[in-house]
């Protein structure tokens, strides 16, 4: 799916900033039929909930409505016209006008609204935009909601983030030609001195596709006809982690030699593969030193924000880290850009968490039902998670920062019905990309003894907390445990091990000569003691600290002001740890010299 773009044959409108705003009431019956009177505002992109003091509109559970007036630009007339949505969490529904011009399901990944016919160029129009927050146990990720005594609607779900929702990620109007490049997928790989680009181009009718292929100087170095074709870069340079290079593609539609539709995509020449226990980017060892990350901030929720998005991206330079995992849910497309530009390594991760009655907001439990049953994930919730995987793949296919896709996390791989739930859900991906490896967070009660699913994936990604959720406050013991534990896996896979999560909460200031848990000092040994135990067993490939920064978390009785796992506080100032992690990642350069 084409990220909209300014082209010599498209137009983009940028639809961020205050949009009137109001939480659904039966008072007022379907509210895109007028302005919404009384309507307070709200900023987009953000989620709407930290906006407002006004508890009933954070704890709201269903529907929300953001509406403002758009005037289509003179010269419009001819081509389509489109508004875009790139997230509505978790569902949207577009009206122009009183029209319903486009519904969609799932909160990270965008969706287009094709509204042609009910606008007109030069003319205003009345653009709304309904978005749930609604979590069922068909909707990936899943959540139920419940009825308290006093009949208010009350969401509950399975992950310990807090359910921000709104419309986080920008909005934007667009126009594209009648005739016109609906889709582009790249995949290269290196021969000797020689990276070759296979292209393919879709098109919306029958029209002569042209590509030309420059460098960052902008000289040409490659060009094709036909929508698809195999281009040849001689001497290429690769796109390697800590050092980006991106080539444009200019994609072009002619008649004769009239310029149809023209679009440009940045792409970068690497391999990804695995081999045995090796992760292989480039044909070289890959070790990844980085955090599972959350799209959140202060005031602005799971609002996309460049600034942040800069600082977290300085941060992980000045750390050493060279690579994050989108957990738990895609991320904006402008950071996986940002990625690409700079060469930080990124694991894509779906939004499917919480797929394991046993676990509830990162604690430890025995789930009273099983997890994959027709009343609980069924097919209904498969069909959900196989329809999110293919828009993510669609969204993210190009971007040579995403070197794996990671298709759930935490999910009740030991339960019986884990094979039967995900087995189709691992072909669906590898038919959609066979480029990249595919991999999953595998929750602690799922060990290398009683998993059901490891086998059908690459690479084996651990979330482990000895030392927290086991043994806390006892490190001896937890380096043990963790270490028969890493070996058991290592003799039973030939595959690749990744330290998907592992942390401690700190609280910034708390103190101690011993190992007291959330203190910093706690922090600091228990990721100590993990190192040690990764230095000692060679399929540890990678690890990912458990969270780049502090969290907001829903409501419980375990987390104080949010997840303290961060090694960064939510305004991202260091804790203690992070110096920690700085000498040892700064030393890692040489296993992952460019
Ligand atoms: C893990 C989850 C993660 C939680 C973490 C924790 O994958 O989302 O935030 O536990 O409890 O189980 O800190």
């Amino acid at each position: 799916m084409l990220k909209p773009r300014n082209t010599a044959t498209r137009e983009l409108v940028n639809l961020d900033g205050l949009w009137r705003f109001a939480v659904d009431t039966p008072a007022v019956p379907e509210p895109w039929r007028s302005v919404l009177h009384g309507a307070t505002e709200a900023a987009v992109p953000s989620s709407y909930n930290d906006l407002f003091v006004d508890p009933e509109i954070r704890d709201h559970v269903g529907w929300v409505w953001y509406q403002r007036t758009v005037r289509i630009p003179r010269g419009w007339a001819g081509g389509r016209v489109v508004v875009r949505v790139d997230a509505a969490t978790h569902a949207g529904k577009v009206y122009a006008g009183d029209r319903l011009v486009a519904e969609h399901q799932g909160g990270y990944t965008p969706f287009d609204a094709d509204i042609t016919e009910h606008v007109v160029a030069g003319e205003e129009f009345r653009l709304t935009i309904g978005v749930s927050n609604e979590l069922t146990n068909v909707t990936i990720p899943p959540g139920t909601v419940t009825m308290t005594q006093d009949g208010r609607r009350s969401q509950k779900y399975l992950h310990d983030f807090y359910n921000y929702a709104g419309l986080a990620r920008s909005v934007w109007l667009y126009s594209v030609p009648e005739t016109r490049i609906t889709d582009i997928t790249v995949v290269t790989d290196v021969d000797g001195a020689t990276g070759t680009v296979d292209y393919s181009v879709e098109t919306s009718a029958d029209a002569a596709v042209h590509v030309r292929l420059r460098d960052e100087t902008g000289a040409v170095v490659a060009t094709g006809d036909g929508a698809d074709g195999r281009l040849r870069v001689e001497n290429a340079v690769l796109w390697q982690p800590g050092a980006a290079y991106l080539y444009r593609l200019e994609a072009e539609l002619l008649e004769g030699d009239d310029l149809l539709d023209s679009y440009p995509l940045d792409i970068g020449i690497r391999t990804v593969k695995v081999r045995g226990t090796e992760f292989l980017i480039n044909g070289k060892p890959f070790y990844f030193t980085g955090f599972g990350k959350h799209e959140d901030s202060p005031v602005r929720g799971k609002g996309h924000d460049d600034a942040y998005l800069v600082h977290d991206f300085q941060l992980l330079d000045w750390i050493g880290a060279n690579s994050f995992r989108t957990s738990h849910y895609p991320y904006a497309e402008e950071v996986l850009e940002f990625a690409d530009r700079h060469g930080i390594v990124v694991v894509d991760e779906t939004a499917a968490v919480g797929l394991n009655l046993a676990v509830t907001g990162g604690l430890t439990g025995v789930g009273a039902k099983p997890t994959f049953s027709p009343e609980t994930f069924g097919d209904e919730t498969q069909a959900a998670h196989a329809q999110h995987i293919r828009e993510l793949v669609a969204r993210d296919k190009n971007h040579p920062s995403v070197v794996m896709w990671c298709l759930a996390n935490e999910p009740a791989s030991h339960e019986d019905g884990a094979r039967k739930y995900f087995e189709p859900l691992v072909s669906l991906a590898r038919s959609l990309d066979p480029t990249r490896p595919v991999t999953y967070s595998v929750v602690m009660f799922a060990t290398y003894r009683n998993d059901k699913i490891a086998d059908l994936f690459d690479v084996l990604s651990l979330n482990r907390y000895y030392g927290w959720y086991l043994d806390n406050g006892d490190l001896a013991s937890a380096e043990q445990k963790l270490e028969a534990e890493l070996r058991g896996w290592a003799e039973q896979f030939d595959k690749p091990l990744i330290m998907s999560e592992y942390g401690a909460d700190a609280m910034t200031g708390v103190r101690s000569v011993w190992d007291v848990p959330w203190t910093e000092d706690y922090q600091q040994s228990f990721l100590a003691m993990y190192h040690r135990v990764f230095d000692r067993i060679d399929a540890v490939t990678g690890e990912h600290v458990w969270n780049f920064a502090d969290f907001a978390t829903g409501p419980g009785i375990h987390r104080v002001d949010g997840n303290r796992k961060g090694v960064f506080t939510r305004d991202r100032k260091p804790k203690s740890a992070a110096h920690e992690l700085r000498t040892r990642w700064k030393r890692f350069a040489d296993r992952n010299p460019t």
